[in-house]
């Protein structure tokens, strides 16, 4: 979603805030625009909608700026139009904003009674009227953007600039995440991390209610009362050299194949030779987790079908009980936390507002402690959370998640592993399963021609059918939501046994039915399920082993390796990952960045 990157150097900045605002292309967006002071420190903007390399022809209107902010625009309030575009002016007055401002109606009306005129259709706008305002009033801008952010109601990352103080960079945020990048002659500011390793690894995090004020000289970062706060400075562990194709024609693709090395890694990292290694979740946890009773998972999209699967697996082989609920509902439900719950948050970017503000929820409540399973280091989900676990996946570009999935989906077998401990001889057999995981994901790459061949059969459909059972539920769920994504298919996932309950109403012999049906104890279920879908002459097409492809010659079966129950929900999705991808490159789609959807959906 909306990315801000700013800069403020001692040398001339446009062609790197071009290629900063590229760096943050992956958030998803609809337009972009840039800000700088110009000759006589007079505010020159440009915008463009569309991709950002619409703005190249304008360029050269900010020639020799030495400081100026950068915006990429996912389009809430007002379509993705050139007058919705950031950056807004007042004045002498520029500002770039992330987030959504509940109370801009109230504002609106109060600044039109002021005289102020309003440009564009957004809620951003009157944040830049308001500092102009308050600006007017004190001459301060410091005093302007203090007093402006008491008048703003929901969240904001925003950045200014004012043509009468030049070279200066001001900002405040509130439930949108600011980074501020420190280096010798130029200083950055930017909504995560990507942008700013191009140029220096040592980074600031503002938080909450603050505010901060750049030069290519200085970074002042200040509270409500002015007064000057001293936060240590950080260094990234970002690899900016993990941000390219490598070869392949998308991220996903690649993304996708790096999943074997991932995982492997992680085994080599977390898992002995019968064991879990001791406290991967943290110092103490070990103890922890030996008394957990209950578990709330809490987490969005694909994150949140990984929790599913955690549930299942946790379930299984425990006798803690477990929840998962979707960020977006945990957040305005009533949670009752029995004595020694926890609480644990699943996400790709960590700045996933919904989840953010569920854990903020979260650790008011009774919960024993409060665990994030990220991505991302240095984001705002792993600052708030009290236990972290950085998966390490490296950065994740394309919109729909693959390797962030089966991470998480590895992250939770872990836990599994480790809670089951309790129990005689479980964590030992589960490690042997765990460590034939990488293997296995290599003879999956090996189906990619068959797949690409299958994909045809989806080119032409408007709908779609996904069925599993038990742990492959939540895969169905996933792989539903992969097609939807990024081949625009309308595609629903059922428990195979709801299908008579409705959903086989839509089956008939132009309907494909995707079913995971795993070689085990509920696989005969799974086949009854099937046969009704056969009857009325659906298209299936079943992932299952070789044993039970042998009896269904008639359909269409994509036959997967033998592998142990434990790690079927990460195998399967592999492949249907690849089916995705194969159907929207046919459907010459947006692979990497799908229409309408954004990597970091940092508004609730
Ligand atoms: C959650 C999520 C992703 C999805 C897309 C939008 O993000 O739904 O699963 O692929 O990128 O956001 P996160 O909390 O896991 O970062």
């Amino acid at each position: 979603m909306c990315g801000i990157f700013g800069i403020s150097s001692t040398k001339p900045i446009s062609n790197q805030l071009i290629k900063g605002l590229s760096k943050l292309e992956y958030r998803g967006y609809d337009s972009a625009g840039i800000s700088g002071h110009g000759i006589k420190n007079q505010l020159v903007t440009i915008k463009a909608t569309g991709p950002i390399k619409n703005l190249n022809s304008k360029l050269y209107k900010l020639q020799g700026i030495t400081t100026g902010i950068s915006h990429t625009r996912w389009a809430t309030h007002g379509q993705p139009t050139l007058k919705n575009t950031h950056p807004h002016l007042s004045g002498d007055i520029c500002t770039v904003h992330n987030g959504i401002i509940e109370n801009y109606m109230d504002l609106k009306s109060y600044l039109k009674k002021k005289s102020f005129v309003f440009k564009s259709d957004t809620d951003s706008e009157v944040i830049c009227h308001l500092i102009n305002y308050y600006f007017s009033k004190s001459a301060n801008m410091q005093s302007a953007i203090i007093s402006t952010a008491n008048s703003l109601e929901g969240s904001y990352a925003l950045a200014a600039i004012n043509a009468q103080t030049p070279h200066t960079i001001y900002s405040a945020c509130k439930g949108s995440p600011i980074i501020l990048g420190k280096d010798v002659s130029s200083n950055y500011i930017s909504s995560d991390m990507t942008p700013i390793v191009d140029h220096t690894k040592n980074y600031i995090p503002m938080d909450d209610n603050e505010f901060s004020e750049i030069s290519s000289s200085d970074i002042k970062i200040f509270n409500k009362n002015k007064r000057v706060l001293s936060k240590p400075t950080k260094v990234s562990k970002i690899n900016k050299n993990q941000a390219s194709l490598m070869g392949h024609k998308h991220f996903m693709h690649k993304e996708i194949y790096e999943q074997k090395a991932i995982i492997e890694d992680m085994i080599n990292r977390y898992v002995g030779k019968n064991k879990i290694l001791p406290n991967i979740f943290g110092h103490s946890t070990d103890k922890l987790l030996e008394d957990i009773k209950h578990i709330h998972f809490v987490a969005c999209g694909t994150s949140y079908h990984a929790s599913l699967v955690a549930k299942d697996w946790i379930e299984q082989f425990t006798t803690v009980t477990c929840t998962a609920e979707v960020a977006s509902e945990y957040k305005y439900k009533k949670i009752n936390v029995l004595p020694d719950t926890l609480f644990v948050s699943i996400s790709q970017s960590g700045e996933t507002a919904d989840t953010i503000s569920s854990l903020k929820k979260a650790l008011k409540l009774k919960y024993t402690n409060t665990l994030a399973i990220c991505n991302v280091a240095e984001s705002t989900l792993t600052r708030l959370s009290g236990m972290n676990f950085l998966m390490n996946a490296g950065p994740e570009i394309s919109v729909a998640s693959t390797k962030a999935f089966t991470s998480q989906l590895f992250t939770l077998l872990l836990l599994t592993a480790i809670i089951s401990r309790r129990y005689d001889n479980t964590e030992k057999r589960m490690v042997q399963d765990i460590r034939k995981i990488g293997k296995k994901i290599e003879e999956l790459y090996e189906m990619e021609p068959e797949i690409k061949k299958i994909s045809t059969k989806f080119k032409n459909k408007e709908h779609t059918l996904f069925l599993g059972k038990g742990a492959s539920y939540p895969i169905a769920l996933e792989a539903a939501l992969k097609l939807k994504e990024i081949s625009y298919i309308h595609a629903s996932a059922y428990h195979s046994g709801e299908l008579k309950h409705g959903p086989l109403a839509l089956v008939d012999r132009r309907m494909p039915v995707v079913c995971f049906l795993p070689d085990n104890h509920l696989a005969r279920l799974v086949l009854s399920n099937l046969a009704e879908v056969e009857a009325r002459q659906g298209q299936t097409f079943i992932f299952t082993n070789k044993k039970i492809a042998k009896n269904k010659k008639q359909v269409k079966v994509i036959k997967m390796p033998d592998c142990p129950d434990l790690i079927v929900p990460i195998l399967y999705i592999i492949p249907a990952q690849l089916l995705s991808y194969h159907v929207a490159i046919k459907k010459k789609t947006d692979v990497d960045k799908p229409r309408n959807l954004a990597k970091s959906v940092t508004v609730e």
